[in-house]
């Protein structure tokens, strides 16, 4: 009945983070009845998942936001870079300004959906029961909407608090005066170290392989910094358009193999001392994709640690003279006083590679060698990115076909947008995107008007249907595939191609190829008529 047909959205974003509320708010401006869902207690993003102790962002708070609608111009920041809490807030701030609360449901989980041939929609459910058709869907489920938790016999006898970073009670855990272990030294895992360290009687931490964690430099912000960043933002977001990852800065157009040591080492040191991604993305060109170059640079970072670490040993662990993995080809993590703690008493680090954990007992965790009784079992052992919140929706396109069973061996998608066989799908910061490399919130706005540019473009022209090609997502993943064999990437096992995940088939998950080069891709699609898309 009409009635009926009423009820039907245009649009249903599932998950509300900075991708999914950017497009609630240009959809809806334009016209769309929109709806988000996201499993979710509130606002943040993964800042609602992710709070536990040090949780923080490794992006300036003033790049970390959106440029969108001027909301910049009257947000303070009270930290360089801002906690969990403080980007809990930003979202907060710009619910108020936007007026988003009203058409965003929470603590909905969606599990399954279904697309109608005969409607041309999508029938989605949730887990507690909700039912709703749109005749388009996003998935914005962000890149780390899925856990990966270890596989260690035992973990569920454990007898004290065991939490996932990702899934941290929201109601915090008082650590003092607790015996906690650590397992992972990822960015999660480097910073609820530094904050155990201070207040814990004894803390453990388990490390795989070490992270060649740079320097933050965190500083706290009063008007007046708010003031002075935002001086230059717009040209510093202007930047963050066309820069490698997103960022307010880019990679210097110089090899570091054309400069003098001297001369290059002063640079390092330039750059240690500003602290951030800088020192990642924004240093000589070939520093990430030349070995020599890289090695120069791993050779400076290695000095920096021992420099601060007191115990040979440890600092061996923590800066090993055999770097585990050209530098930067796994996301190093920014720190504060991570290496540090290693000199405290009450701190110690063990090598999981010379003493494996053999399993978790209900006292504590129990390696080769010995028991480590404890209160507090952390996992900072990161997540199923990119691909594992999309395909924990049981997602049925044409015919009924599983997207988990399309991506089950590979996944392919047209620029990390759309996948054959399921029309009237798109998907935002996904697998064959640029998420990995890229600055969240820039993403969401940049690769988010990709989105709202062809939803408008198709209403126009009548389309009530369409769908990616299975050639142009060939090509795409031959693309992306062909970035990364011809790059470090492949030399450290890293989540950037799923090496994370035990048993699942690895395959390059994030395009490499920096921002300009996606968007001049999509420039082209938009010059040929979007022929990478049957409509009709
Ligand atoms: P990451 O960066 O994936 O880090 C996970 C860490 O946990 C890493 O040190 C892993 O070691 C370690 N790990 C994973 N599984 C195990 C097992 N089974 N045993 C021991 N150690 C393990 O996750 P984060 O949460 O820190 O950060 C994720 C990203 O999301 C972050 O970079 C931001 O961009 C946001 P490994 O290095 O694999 O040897």
């Amino acid at each position: 009945t009409d009635d009926e047909r009423s009820d039907v959205l245009d649009v249903l974003v599932v998950g509300g983070g900075f991708s999914g509320l950017y497009q609630l708010d240009r959809l809806r401006d334009l016209g769309f009845k929109v709806k988000v869902w996201d499993a979710a207690g509130d606002f943040g993003g993964i800042w609602w998942w992710n709070c536990y102790p040090g949780a923080r962002t490794d992006t300036q708070g003033h790049i970390y936001q959106f440029a969108h609608k001027d909301l910049w111009k009257d947000f303070d920041f009270r930290e360089k870079y801002p906690g969990y809490a403080e980007v809990r807030r930003y979202f907060e701030y710009v619910d108020e300004k936007l007026d988003l609360r009203k058409d965003v449901e929470f603590n909905t989980f969606v599990s399954r959906a279904d697309w109608d041939e005969d409607q041309r929609e999508w029938i989605v459910r949730s887990s507690d029961g909700k039912e709703q058709r749109a005749r388009a869907v996003i998935v914005a489920t962000g890149f780390g909407a899925k856990p990966l938790y270890p596989n260690i016999p035992g973990l569920d006898t454990f007898s004290g608090e065991c939490h996932h970073t990702a899934r941290w009670p929201q109601d915090g855990l008082d650590m003092t005066g607790k015996r906690v272990v650590v397992i992972g030294t990822g960015a999660s895992g480097v910073q609820v170290v530094q904050e155990a360290a201070k207040v814990a009687s004894q803390l453990t931490v388990f490390q795989r392989t070490p992270n060649l964690a740079l320097p933050m430099r965190q500083a706290l912000y009063g008007r007046e910094e708010n003031e002075q960043e935002r001086a230059t933002l717009p040209e510093r977001f202007q930047i963050r358009y066309t820069a490698f990852a997103g960022f307010d800065f880019d990679f210097i157009p110089q090899s570091a193999k054309e400069v003098s040591p001297e001369e290059r080492r002063a640079t390092y040191e330039k750059f240690w001392q500003e602290g951030g991604f800088k020192i990642w993305l924004g240093m000589y060109h070939d520093i990430l994709a030349d070995e020599e170059a890289n090695r120069t640079f791993y050779e400076f970072w290695r000095e920096k640690v021992h420099e601060r670490v007191h115990d040979p040993k440890t600092a061996e662990l923590l800066a090993p003279a055999t770097p585990p993995h050209p530098f930067g080809v796994k996301r190093p993590a920014l720190e504060q006083d991570y290496f540090d703690v290693f000199n405290q008493d009450n701190v110690r680090l063990i090598d999981l590679n010379a003493e494996p954990i053999t399993e978790v007992v209900p006292e504590g965790v129990r390696t080769a060698n010995e028991l480590i009784e404890c209160d507090v079992l952390v996992l900072a052992t990161g997540f199923d990115n990119n691909r594992g919140g999309i395909m924990a929706i049981d997602i049925r396109g044409v015919g009924g076909v599983r997207l988990q069973e399309k991506w089950a061996n590979r996944i392919d998608t047209f620029m990390g947008l759309s996948t054959a066989g399921f029309p009237n799908m798109l998907f935002l910061y996904g697998p064959q995107s640029p998420s990995g490399f890229c600055n969240g919130p820039t993403s969401a706005e940049y690769q988010g008007d990709i989105v709202v540019e062809l939803l408008q473009h198709l209403r126009e022209e009548g389309v009530t249907r369409f769908e990616s090609t299975p050639e142009s997502e060939q090509a795409w993943t031959a693309h992306v595939d062909e970035l990364f064999e011809n790059s470090l990437f492949p030399r450290a096992r890293s989540w950037y191609w799923g090496a994370n995940v035990p048993g699942k088939p690895a395959q390059m998950l994030n395009y490499s190829g920096g921002l300009t080069a996606y968007f001049g891709k999509w420039d082209e699609v938009r010059k040929n008529g979007y022929r990478e898309y049957v409509t009709d």
